[in-house]
């Protein structure tokens, strides 16, 4: 990948060898359940390429662009499976703009990705016994210019158990300039944030908000740590725990394509569970679909 320039936050990254490299990828032992965890305990995620059906995958793709070409989010001058934006939106037009959104997360065909086969048969084997998702789904559909700060999962969702995982999903071969996710090399062991960000509960320490920086270059030099991304391709997932620093990388699609992925979230169904996340009506962080994103 012969990217000379990638910004996350609007902040140009440090591409050199000391801050910015590949993610690993794991699928070789996609089959050792002991090897997977030994390898999650050790490097705060897996990268498994191609683990979904790549079919499926494209199926929920369209299926999630079909429905933002209904409130003319994406240009139906191109084929909808490109996810070409159109720079504009009728969704606030809407009567109940948040059922609408619950309605494309909550989409059949996105759901058998996330909620079923080898995603859930996946997460049986990684944990070992019975998984659950929880019910709410994040989607990200993700315009030119725009990406996440960094953050822990856990200051979201750490209500229940602490063997939570996030699994990243890409609908689409998406290259690292349209926006990949990053991790910030072995995150998971830096005391410094394990022992006060960590501690935060959005919920609980209203106008905070949940990121710990809006500066993803800074992060790394002060950690002394690398972030690690790669050009993602439609089947492949990315899971990594509650104390996994990540962001993403600034959409830079020159043809203005819409970056599409799902976060959802994967723990034993025996233990106990976040209860804002679950349900046929997730309350969410009080507004269920209808949060602001
Ligand atoms: O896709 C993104 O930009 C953010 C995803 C995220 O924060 C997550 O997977 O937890």
């Amino acid at each position: 990948m012969s990217t000379t320039s990638l910004t996350s936050c609007k902040q140009t990254l440090d591409l050199s060898p000391k801050r910015f490299g590949e993610l690993k990828d794991n699928s070789g032992i996609a089959g050792d359940a002991d090897a997977l965890r030994a390898r999650m305990e050790e490097d705060g995620y897996l990268l498994l390429r191609g683990l979904l059906n790549r079919d499926e995958v494209l199926a929920a793709r369209g299926e999630v662009f079909s429905r933002l070409a209904e409130v003319g989010e994406v240009d139906t001058r191109y084929p909808v499976m490109e996810g070409i934006s159109s720079g504009h939106s009728r969704r606030k037009e809407l009567d109940d703009p948040g059922l609408f959104w619950k309605s494309v997360c909550e989409g059949p065909k996105l759901r058998r990705v996330t909620h079923a086969g080898a995603m859930m048969g996946f997460h049986k084997h990684f944990l070992g016994g019975q998984p659950r998702c929880f019910d709410y789904l994040w989607l990200r559909v993700v315009p030119v210019g725009h990406s996440t700060g960094c953050h822990y999962d856990v200051v979201y969702m750490g209500r229940g158990t602490r063997r939570l995982y996030t699994t990243w999903t890409p609908y689409g071969d998406i290259s690292r300039a349209d926006g990949t996710l990053m991790i910030l090399e072995k995150s998971h062991q830096i005391e410094e944030l394990l022992n006060d960000y960590a501690q935060i509960d959005v919920d609980k320490t209203p106008n905070r908000g949940g990121w710990f920086s809006t500066h993803p270059p800074e992060v790394a030099e002060r950690f002394d740590r690398r972030w690690l991304t790669t050009d993602f391709r439609a089947g492949d997932i990315l899971v990594f725990g509650m104390h996994t620093m990540h962001c993403s990388i600034d959409n830079a699609s020159p043809v203005q394509r819409l970056r599409l992925s799902s976060d959802t979230r994967y723990q034993l169904a025996s233990e106990p569970v976040d209860e804002r996340w679950i349900g046929p009506n997730p309350l969410a962080h009080g507004r269920g679909y209808g949060e602001k994103r």
